[in-house]
């Protein structure tokens, strides 16, 4: 068999580029290598070309195409990320409904479809990513398309209720019918999304498949990992060399203990709301003045979108006013540095941080808390604070299980999680390591790839809704 992998974003390795740690971007590499593939999506590039082009790597094809400034608008800017992305996230005062830009979206995806259907060859195997490309397999069954698809939702599927405030989502459900497996982050999005294809499209549903029409599509949680071993790696090599992020972290903080959020600069991260909450945290014990800082990495983007330039200028306001009211001369409560780093500073800067603060305010899953569980000390480990509303909270019970709501709970657990002996910090990390490690990106992309080729599945944590 042969992997066609789809996404929206296609970002062409160099050539003499070394794998970095973990990362979909390399697990999927990873995958297509294996079995040799192709993968296609948008260059990136805006223009007015438009035409496909291939580059050839290893055992891999990587086929890109250009939008036009037309359909970015539409497509990517509009329905994808002004629409789905609120809704689906539980936002819906910030979705914003434009016909023409669901047009725009149905437009690339017929295109999408029309372009990549010729490459298609009979074994292969589709896998397509994210909310971008909801309706692609329907266009590819449209062209005669009949091999195995498969789709992987990254982001939370909301209940039938919430969605069907998007107008025209009943026609979108509908066209899941169109795959094979359609696969979600947790059983709570497996099981709001099999509400929605029965109640919105009429769908009959077994306990495991789907039946719509004449199409049968299986519906299952598959929790995505991190390379926990590789991510490990990265971290303990940081303690060893000489100049690096830890080290430069440890040096400017002296004895103070780090508190860290690393995120895209996006709302549904909670990244306002977490700043508050450390203020708060400050406010409330006085006595941790001068001896705890927040560290909040967050490089900005969709800077085109006006609720993300917005989130830009609203994290700098509050950690400026939270920095003048609560900070001395010689302390400064807050740093918020908004660029990414590579994967080694960040295990560095993991690894440095006493707390890793991870409250969105919903997420599909969160890779960042895994990242920083695995980046930990096993003999002197940190603690996670972890949203209830991230996916990984299904899994990461024994992380400091928070509502990011709730600015005064988020404060205490600050407290908490800085104040608990090592014994149960040990304890807490072991139980986390265990389950992040038994379920990697590499156990992942297998769980899937065996589903959709038939097979059976052997992990347990793949389970219908
Ligand atoms: P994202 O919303 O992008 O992904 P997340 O899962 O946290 O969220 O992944 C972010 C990745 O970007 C992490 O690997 C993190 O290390 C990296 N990153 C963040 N800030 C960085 C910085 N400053 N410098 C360098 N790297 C940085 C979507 C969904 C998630 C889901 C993933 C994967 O929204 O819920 O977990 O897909 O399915």
């Amino acid at each position: 068999m042969r992997l066609v992998v789809v996404s929206n974003r296609v970002t062409i390795p160099d050539r003499h580029e070394k794998a970095t740690a973990g990362g979909l971007a390399v697990a999927l590499r990873e995958a297509l290598e294996r079995h040799g593939g192709l993968w296609f999506g948008w260059s990136g590039v805006v223009g007015a070309a438009r035409q496909l082009r291939e580059t050839q790597r290893g055992n891999v094809t990587y086929a890109v195409t250009d939008l036009s400034e037309a359909e970015r608008e539409s497509y990517y800017l509009g329905f994808s990320n002004r629409a789905l992305w609120p809704i689906m996230h539980y936002r819906l005062g910030l979705t914003e409904f434009q016909r023409s830009d669901y047009m725009g979206y149905l437009g690339v995806n017929r295109r999408f479809a029309r372009e990549l259907a010729g490459m298609i060859r009979p074994d292969d195997v589709i896998w397509i990513h994210d909310y971008h490309l909801i309706p692609l397999a329907a266009e590819l069954r449209r062209r005669g398309v009949t091999n195995r698809i498969g789709y992987f939702h990254h982001i939370p599927w909301p209940s039938a209720d919430t969605l069907t405030a998007l107008p025209f989502s009943a026609t979108l459900v509908r066209t899941l019918a169109a795959y094979d497996l359609v696969g979600v982050q947790t059983r709570l999005d497996a099981r709001n999304l099999v509400d929605c294809l029965v109640m919105l499209c009429g769908a009959k549903f077994d306990g495991r498949r789907v039946r719509l029409g004449l199409r049968e599509t299986a519906v299952r949680a598959f929790p995505i990992g991190i390379d926990v071993e590789a991510f490990r790696r990265l971290a303990a090599a940081s303690v060893r060399q000489a100049a690096t992020p830890l080290r430069a972290t440890r040096e400017s903080l002296g004895e103070r203990k780090l508190v860290i959020g690393v995120d895209r600069l996006d709302y549904s991260k909670g990244i306002v709301q977490r700043l508050e909450a450390f203020g708060q945290f400050l406010r409330s014990h006085p006595e941790e003045r001068g001896r705890v800082g927040l560290l909040q990495i967050a490089p900005p983007s969709r800077s085109d979108v006006p609720e993300y330039a917005e989130l830009d200028r609203m994290s700098d306001e509050v950690a400026g006013r939270l920095n003048a009211q609560l900070g001395e001369f010689d302390w400064t409560p807050i740093r918020v540095v908004k660029k990414a780093y590579s994967r080694t500073a960040l295990a560095g800067l993991y690894r440095s941080a006493q707390v890793g603060l991870v409250t969105p305010m919903r997420d599909g899953m969160n890779l960042v808390a895994k990242e920083y569980v695995a980046a930990q000390n096993p003999a002197d480990p940190g603690v996670l604070v972890l949203s209830r509303f991230a996916g990984a909270a299904q899994q990461l019970g024994e992380a400091l299980i928070v509502n990011p709501y709730d600015t005064h709970e988020v404060a205490e657990a600050i407290r908490t999680a800085l104040a608990m002996p090592k014994s149960e910090r040990i304890r807490r990390f072991e139980a986390l390591y265990q389950i992040i490690e038994a379920s990697g990106i590499h156990w992942w992309t297998r769980c899937y790839l065996e589903a959709l080729a038939g097979e059976p599945v052997a992990a347990e944590d793949v389970e219908p809704p």
